[in-house]
């Protein structure tokens, strides 16, 4: 029997502590407020950033959203941030990744104030998550970190794999699982004997964003598993976990929708309200 890891349930509540903290910071008329940018029509963006307003809404965070055009220059995207990162309203800044590609990714986040970044991709707060001095959590993976918590899953001792080394998940994943003790390796697409160290794995992440890509007899059994891919295959939205041979080999396992998304967007929300207490000399 494996347990199911249910991000809905575990984001709820992370959502709840913010939203009673933002509440209280309004009693001392404190407005937490996040800025995000989109560029261009990618429908699966599009998604995400109105799960992100949904929830600034639903917490009492004012949410300001820019929706530009795909033909927005470097010159007008930077300006933007260079105002949203005087203006006294705004506590966060996210702008959503990919970008077309004329924009340059790096060029752009450089730009954002590292006190108001909030996704941590900021290179000083890229930093300070290595060096384990850090305010802001990097969304994707603290939302995994958060599930673990939830479900009292020690990392201490365990050997942990991360198949992905991306800036947003399989890097950062893999300092917050260090931090907590865990002995971590990383995976990627030059790995040989891939399948040999996934079924060493007590805990497996998957960040590689290929639907299925992670079968059954990479698996542990008892292993925990978590699915941070987020892939549409046929019009239907999977992980990159086989999940339903994946799952009774496992004791817990996160689907897909309803698993590391929403938690993505829960840790948004913490890290928006961590800015307004640090901008606000609260913290
Ligand atoms: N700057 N760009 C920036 N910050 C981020 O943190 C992100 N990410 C990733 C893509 N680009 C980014 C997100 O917001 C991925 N991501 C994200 C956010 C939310 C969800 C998925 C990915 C989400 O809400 N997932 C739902 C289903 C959504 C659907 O129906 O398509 C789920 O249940 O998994």
């Amino acid at each position: 029997m494996y347990k199911l890891i249910d991000g809905k349930v575990i984001s709820a509540a992370v959502k709840e502590r913010v939203k009673n903290e933002v509440a209280e910071l309004k009693t001392k008329g404190i407005t937490v407020g996040l800025a995000v940018i989109i560029v261009g029509e990618d429908p699966a963006s599009k998604v995400y950033v109105s799960n992100k307003k949904k929830a600034c809404e639903a917490l009492g965070i004012l949410s300001r959203e820019y929706a530009l055009p795909e033909s927005t220059t470097e010159d007008e995207l930077l300006n933007l941030i260079t105002k949203l990162n005087a203006d006294p309203e705004i506590n966060g800044i996210l702008c959503q990744l990919p970008l077309p590609k004329h924009l340059d990714e790096k060029l752009i986040i450089n730009s954002i104030d590292p006190e108001k970044d909030v996704d941590a991709f900021h290179p000083v707060n890229v930093g300070k998550i290595m060096i384990g001095d850090y305010y802001f959590l990097p969304c994707t993976p603290a939302g995994v970190m958060e599930m673990l918590k939830y479900e009292g899953i020690e990392v201490e001792g365990k050997n942990c794999v991360v198949i992905g080394r991306s800036n947003i998940v399989g890097k950062p994943m893999n300092m917050l699982l260090l931090h907590k003790n865990g002995t971590v390796t990383i995976c990627h697409s030059r790995t040989k004997n891939l399948a040999e160290i996934c079924r060493n794995a007590d805990i497996l992440v998957a960040a590689v964003g290929k639907p299925n890509f992670v079968t059954a007899d990479m698996v542990k059994d008892g292993a925990v598993v978590i699915d941070v891919g987020i892939n549409r295959l046929d019009g239907k939205l999977c992980g990159d976990v086989d999940f339903e041979n994946v799952k009774e080999k496992s004791s817990a396992i996160t689907p897909v929708p309803g698993g590391v998304g929403p938690m993505t967007i829960a840790m948004l929300m913490q890290n928006t309200l961590t800015a307004a207490k640090k901008h606000n000399g609260l913290i």
